[in-house]
């Protein structure tokens, strides 16, 4: 298989010289992935003196973010997000708009945007560091370094194996930590500035974020806290927690720690109708394609990576839901136990 870096390596340069007058928009998911993107993007356009606009959005509210600000641009460029956005694509093209995605979730879908930047093995900042190589002002490594280490897409990152040569990696693993946590606590504005910010500011000088990283520990060790207690077990095979007053983004951390906790290989965290399941330990689970299928059953819909996904299904059918994901997951490791 080609290397994914030399796949990529410059991809975004041509297209975005190329560019003018055109407004830009950047739209990148709300963690560390997403923010490394948007910090890379933006100073690669900053750097072509290119008027352009950063947002965040999760994967869920993309559509409507996009269908927001489609009107408003001439460009839009979705990092860490995109691949299973065939209509939100297709709406911003119909209002005249260029659509540029750089992602490295699964493609399901037909999305065909102008121009894309994909590769599953290499996370979204990762993408959009090589993809605009040339253009960088400044050594940008660290931050796709942090992105690669957040959303586990060490193994085949180039960027962070560069980066822990010059670097201890507790230096590098701290850091990227405490915007991980940061984040959290952050509006849209906080992640605009503090993605404008990065490119030229070491991490151990943003002030704002250890504050906002403390508070968002403190929560963590709660709901994890909260989570044991009410964690419950399907088929022996996946763990789950409902809770319906944690902060979004504690789901996927509750997800692995119940299935840690109750010694099974899947975890499920469900916050009003929104699941996030995760893989842990050694068993290679597709829990992408478990949700999609259970989601679907009850009019619902998921996707994402093999050992991480989420999805949203109806309130009233979450019960149902994780009755026929807990099924299916157990399919999944029956018929691998079976053909090794
Ligand atoms: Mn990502």
């Amino acid at each position: 298989m080609e290397d994914p870096v030399e796949k990529v390596r410059n991809a975004l340069v041509p297209h975005l010289e190329e560019l003018d007058e055109e407004r830009v928009a950047v739209v990148a998911d709300i963690d560390v992935d997403g923010l490394a993107s948007a910090a890379i993007l933006g100073h690669v356009l900053e750097g072509l003196e290119l008027d352009f606009v950063l947002y965040f959005s999760p994967p869920a509210n993309f559509e409507e973010v996009v269908s927001g600000i489609a009107p408003e641009c001439d460009v839009l460029i979705a990092a860490d997000l995109g691949s299973t956005a065939r209509d939100a694509v297709q709406d911003a093209k119909s209002e005249g708009c260029k659509v540029f995605i750089v992602d490295h979730h699964q493609v399901l879908e037909d999305v065909r945007p102008d121009v894309f930047v994909h590769d599953t093995r290499l996370c979204a900042a990762e993408l959009c560091y090589w993809a605009t190589l040339d253009l960088h002002e400044r050594d940008l490594k660290l931050l796709a370094a942090y992105a690669a280490f957040t959303d586990y897409a060490e193994e085949h990152s180039r960027v962070l194996r560069e980066v822990l040569k010059e670097y201890d990696r507790r230096k590098v693993y701290t850091e990227a930590s405490l915007l991980d946590y940061a984040l959290v606590k952050m509006d849209g504005d906080d992640r605009r500035e503090l993605a404008l910010k990065l490119p030229e500011t070491p991490v151990p000088e943003l002030e704002e974020v250890y504050e906002l990283a403390r508070e968002a520990m403190e929560e963590e060790h709660e709901a994890l806290q909260r989570a044991r207690e009410v964690a419950e077990c399907l088929e022996e095979v996946v763990a789950y927690a409902i809770m319906n007053d944690i902060h979004p983004a504690m789901t996927g951390r509750v997800a692995s720690h119940v299935a840690g906790v109750m010694g099974t290989p899947v975890g499920v965290c469900v916050r009003r109708g929104k699941v996030s399941a995760r893989v842990v330990g050694e068993e290679r689970v597709d829990v992408a394609r478990a949700i999609r299928k259970a989601a679907k059953e009850v009019g619902g819909k998921g996707g994402g990576h093999a050992p991480a996904a989420g999805g949203v299904v109806p309130e009233s059918r979450v019960e149902e839901f994780l009755k026929l994901f807990a099924e299916e997951v157990k399919k999944q490791i029956q018929n691998r136990t079976k053909r090794s």
